[in-house]
């Protein structure tokens, strides 16, 4: 029996072109002219076909895999018949044996080119237009009866397919799968003007998936408060170097890890995680690590800092800074990604007044702070300038109830204000 390589054939002048379906299994036995993978370039997607017939016997690549011409797709056993054509050398395409005791072939010319096939045989016949549209949408296209000579599976099938399985109430698909499914745009943006296709940095495309199980998995809540932190910025801009006697360059975010943390101690359910909801357990963190949203020029990264708890203002302060610096260099190691308390994400020294933050999973809670503004605020019966800090608590319903939230809030804008517990820690 032969074994043969089947490579990427001529594909023009593309180059790493994504594989966005595999379209045959290990084992499978396929005809030639079978299509083994779909790939799609900025502008289409164009099925690679087969050209003998056998059993798959190794898959060499995977969905997201960037290939040029002559990368080795899959391994064939060629089927008797095909064996017998290639014993006298009847076809045309370049193949190699990898068995060693067999009789190498021939080289001869790819005849093969990339070409929207439809030669589908035993799998679903349908155009690289129909396969994409169903694949957006997230129909499995082998699975659609098609209504067209042969069971050609048209845009329309397509359609009354995903009809029946909304009336049918389909089982909600996987995390994963809603992931890999795009948003159709039904124009090229290039129609419209001139436009520039660049690369999403590494950091972004490592932190999508993560966002996205986050959003769609945790029943994210968002409430908002405002929180009077006059006093607390009259003493921040009040603070001094010992020795020098000139200002500290401390910010509100040193002091707002400090409240959070003294909150986390009154509410440990915002230091938990739970990782299944089946196991109908709750991991409650007894360490008070703080994860910082650090804005850099190559995508936001979440750092930890450890042991805010054990830390006063100015270290962490430093430490901050520092940390932030890192990121943005790119010289922090992975590991500080781990293990977080809860975060925080401040945009107060970029501006806005409240956002709704996504909550940085595993964790179950996230502190948006945006910019502190002066206002004027009636205090009895006389209104007085007071700084307000605005913030945007996320938490995972799941584990943390409205009441419960709205009380933790009342307890960091008190740990900020009335109580102080900020300058206990200086
Ligand atoms: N209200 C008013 N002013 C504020 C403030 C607030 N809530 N927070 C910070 N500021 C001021 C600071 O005091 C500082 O003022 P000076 O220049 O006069 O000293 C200025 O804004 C800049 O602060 P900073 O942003 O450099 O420092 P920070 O400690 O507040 O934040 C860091 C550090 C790393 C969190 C920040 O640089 C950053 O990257 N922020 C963006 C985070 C982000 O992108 N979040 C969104 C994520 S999506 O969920």
């Amino acid at each position: 029996m032969s074994i043969i390589d089947i490579k990427v054939p001529n594909i023009g002048d593309f180059k790493d072109v994504e594989i966005i379906e595999i379209l045959v299994k290990n084992g499978q036995e396929i005809s030639k002219g079978d299509s083994i993978i779909t790939l799609e370039s900025d502008k289409s997607s164009v099925e690679v076909p087969s050209d003998n017939s056998g059993k798959i016997s190794n898959i060499n690549v995977k969905v997201g895999d960037k290939v040029s011409e002559g990368d080795l797709i899959l391994k064939i056993e060629l089927s008797k018949k095909e064996d017998i054509k290639i014993d006298n050398q009847e076809i045309i395409n370049t193949r190699e044996f990898n068995e060693p005791n067999e009789k190498p072939l021939e080289k001869k010319e790819i005849k093969t080119n990339i070409h929207n096939t439809n030669k589908t045989a035993k799998l679903t016949q349908a155009s690289p237009k129909v396969r994409k549209f169903a694949r957006e949408l997230g129909a499995d296209i082998n699975i659609i009866s098609g209504s067209e000579k042969y069971g050609r599976v048209s845009e329309e099938d397509v359609k009354s397919f995903i009809k029946q399985g909304i009336n049918e109430k389909q089982p909600l698909k996987s995390n994963e799968e809603n992931q890999k499914q795009k948003i159709k745009i039904e124009y090229d943006h290039s129609d419209f003007g001139d436009i520039d296709v660049k690369d999403i940095p590494r950091i972004k495309k490592l932190a999508a998936p993560h966002l996205v199980n986050s959003f769609n998995t945790i029943p994210h809540v968002t409430h908002h408060d405002e929180i009077d932190i006059t006093e607390m910025e009259e003493f921040r801009k009040s603070l001094t170097d010992h020795y020098t006697g000139e200002k500290l360059k401390i910010t509100p975010l040193a002091f707002i890890m400090k409240a959070l943390v003294a909150a986390l101690k009154e509410f440990p359910s915002f230091n938990s995680s739970i990782e299944d909801m089946t196991s109908g357990k709750i991991i409650f963190k007894k360490y008070f690590h703080i994860g910082i949203a650090v804005d850099t020029p190559n995508g936001l990264m979440v750092p930890k800092i450890r042991q805010v708890d054990k830390k006063n203002i100015q270290h962490l302060s430093a430490e901050l800074r520092e940390v932030a610096q890192k990121c943005r260099d790119l010289k922090i190691d992975k590991k500080e990604f781990y293990g977080g308390s809860m975060t925080i994400s401040s945009l107060g020294g970029i501006g806005g007044s409240f956002f709704t933050p996504i909550i940085n999973y595993p964790e179950v809670a996230i502190l948006g702070v945006s910019k502190s503004n002066v206002k004027q605020i009636l205090l009895g019966d006389q209104f007085t300038t007071r700084t307000i800090l605005p913030i945007s608590l996320s938490y995972d319903h799941r584990i943390i109830d409205g009441a419960e939230a709205a009380r933790f809030c009342n307890e960091i804008r008190d740990n900020l204000g009335k109580n102080f517990a900020f300058k206990l820690a200086i």
